[in-house]
């Protein structure tokens, strides 16, 4: 299988925990490599509903190296509560790696996001109340604390006397909030780093030893471009770059090291949050997707907003990312629609265009311009190839990857592994 980058080609939740779980099969070492506890992957083994937020899916193989690399943000809590988690499925979960050069979120910074976020009022951002943001920046103020600070305590001390001084500056005068006990903070993440202490590696040692032994390795996307900190819907976006170049920046690898990118898109168009979507619907046809889809956020219970599938985002998105070939999920979900829209461009001030404008403004004054497909009104759930697809459904995935230009490598048609056509 070489090594492959899996991303999100939308605003993230296009079931890339499922692709990458189909996918760590043959892979030898899966790696996240950017964002932390705001991601949310739910994956179903055996009818076991598992959600996983900072974990790689390939965690369920026992065989399969698992990293939390260089470029995400560590929550330990969240991370040790995951480990306890999967241990309580009898998942072994003791291989698990994480970078010691990960940044870590602090009680602050989640204090602080939802802060922030409040502050922000008609104009937030919809954030997961995660800390992301927040940890994010104190990393670029080289103000951050990495996992390897975790692992003794006085030097956690040493590192966090300044940063906590001026959170707590910022938590009682800016925002009218507690300031915390530093000492207990102290105690508790220096309590946190004694448990994840074996976890602890260098992430680059670890990743080229593999790489040297030819191991095939998966870089596992989370969210998704149109929320890429450079690429995306700023200021509607996460802190941190989801594209596949963040692969290489986030796990330490250069672009040669990747053979493949394969770009994950729902067969309609989510997003949570707040911020632009141009192809969003409202009324019965929205709560239709959303129930059929189960559109409610892994991480924080959030309803999605719903809307057709977007193919100039998607052309975007495989620009950005220099996708090889796409994985097209809840397929399945269009299942008893009479009709669906594609969107195949935009119009702007009276102009037809085919491009993601990079103005913000200009983007939140896109209209869609739909061509209007048949639906196949049968189900899907159970096909397994693709000459087992309605001549409709079929018609429908093809006119996508004529759209895109990047054809189609696999289908995925509901939750369980089973429910995949992988295209030969
Ligand atoms: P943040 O918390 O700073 O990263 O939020 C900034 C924006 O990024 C969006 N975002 C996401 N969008 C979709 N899925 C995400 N993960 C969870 C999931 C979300 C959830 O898998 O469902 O449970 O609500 C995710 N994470 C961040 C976020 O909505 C903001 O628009
Ligand atoms: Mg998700």
């Amino acid at each position: 299988m070489a090594n492959v980058v899996v991303i999100g080609a939308q605003w993230g939740d296009e079931g890339k925990g499922k692709i990458t779980d189909l996918l760590s099969r043959s892979a030898d070492v899966v790696v996240r490599y950017q964002g932390g506890v705001n991601a949310g992957h739910t994956i179903v083994v055996d009818g076991k509903v598992l959600k996983l937020h900072l974990i790689p899916s390939g965690i369920l193989y026992p065989d399969t190296m698992c990293l939390i690399g260089s470029g995400t943000v560590v929550d330990p809590k969240v991370l040790l509560g995951e480990l306890e988690m999967l241990a309580s499925n009898g998942i072994d979960a003791s291989g698990l790696k994480v970078a010691s050069t990960a940044h870590v979120t602090m009680p602050y910074h989640r204090l602080l996001d939802k802060a922030i976020e409040e502050q922000r009022g008609s104009g937030r951002i919809g954030t997961t109340g995660r800390g992301i943001g927040p940890t994010y920046s104190d990393k670029a103020e080289r103000n951050g604390i990495r996992v390897i600070d975790l692992l003794d305590e006085a030097h956690l001390r040493e590192r966090l006397e300044g940063p906590i001084k001026t959170k707590n500056l910022l938590l009682e005068r800016i925002h009218g909030l507690e300031p915390l006990n530093a000492e207990a903070v102290i105690a508790e993440y220096a309590g946190y780093g004694r448990l994840l202490a074996p976890h602890v590696v260098d992430c680059i040692r670890s990743i080229h030893g593999a790489a040297k032994a030819r191991k095939n390795i998966l870089f596992e996307g989370a969210q998704g471009t149109l929320l890429d900190l450079d690429h995306g819907t700023y200021p509607y976006v996460t802190s941190s770059n989801p594209v596949a170049g963040g692969a290489c920046i986030g796990a330490g690898v250069g672009p040669t090291l990747i053979d493949r990118v394969i770009g994950v898109a729902k067969a309609y168009t989510t997003r949570v949050g707040e911020g632009p979507f141009p192809t969003e619907l409202e009324g019965s046809l929205s709560d239709h997707l959303c129930d059929r889809g189960g559109e409610y956020g892994t991480t924080t219970g959030r309803r999605r907003r719903c809307g057709w599938f977007d193919g100039v985002i998607g052309r975007y998105a495989v620009e950005v990312n220099g996708l090889d070939c796409l994985a097209i999920t809840k397929l399945d979900v269009l299942d008893e629609l009479d009709e669906i829209e594609v969107c195949v461009a935009y119009e702007l001030d009276g102009e037809r265009i085919m491009h993601f404008p990079s103005s913000a403004a200009d983007f939140a004054r896109c209209r869609p311009v739909y061509e209007t497909l048949p639906g196949w009104q049968t189900s899907t759930a159970d096909c397994r190839r693709l000459d087992e697809l309605p001549a409709t459904a079929m018609a429908y995935l093809r006119f996508l990857a004529e759209l895109m230009e990047v054809p189609i490598a696999i289908v995925s048609l509901g939750a369980s592994r089973d429910q995949t056509i992988v295209v030969e």
